[in-house]
């Protein structure tokens, strides 16, 4: 099932100091996507080692002329990975599940604290700051992509539980 897996690995080693900004801006230079459909900078909030879920970010473009959905998720050594999106109902700060995640045509979507982001739930083990999470992203086009996150410091912009102050 996995014979049509098209691998990029985008593994930033070096970690320099990063915003969502420059991640649009940064063009790495990879090898031609024939699905029009690129990860950039993708990474993994570290967490406490007895963490039960973390967070998974990236900058998807879209570069076709038709909308594609990210429509799953899969990383081994976690119970389920879940597409999620985090909005601000009250000011409370509540996620919630999703089916898919729309990516525009000719434009994209931030994945990122406070807001639309896959969660790894389950995990067996808690992986370290610099190690990198194996995760593979199934679109509605047919496309299957396996993008390698880092996982890094990032700062906290919610609580699952609680209001944000
Ligand atoms: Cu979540």
């Amino acid at each position: 099932m996995f014979n049509k897996i098209k691998t990029t690995i985008l593994a930033l080693i070096a970690i320099t100091s990063f915003n969502s900004a420059s991640a649009m801006e940064h063009n790495h230079s990879m090898s031609h996507q024939p699905t029009g459909v690129v990860i950039h900078d993708p990474w993994v909030r570290s967490a406490p080692p007895n963490a039960p879920m973390l967070g998974l970010f990236m900058q998807i473009s879209n570069n076709t002329n038709a909308t594609v959905k990210l429509l799953s998720a899969y990383a081994k050594g976690y119970q389920r990975v879940e597409l999620h999106r985090t909005t601000n109902q009250d000011g409370l700060m509540k996620m919630t599940k999703q089916e898919f995640m729309p990516i525009n045509a000719n434009g994209g979507l931030s994945l990122k604290p406070g807001s639309w982001h896959i969660m790894l739930i389950g995990p067996n083990t808690v992986p370290k700051e610099g190690e990198v999470v194996m995760i593979t992203l199934k679109f509605d086009n047919g496309t299957t992509q396996m993008v390698h996150a880092v996982v890094r410091k990032g700062k906290i912009m919610i609580d699952h539980n609680h209001h944000a102050h």
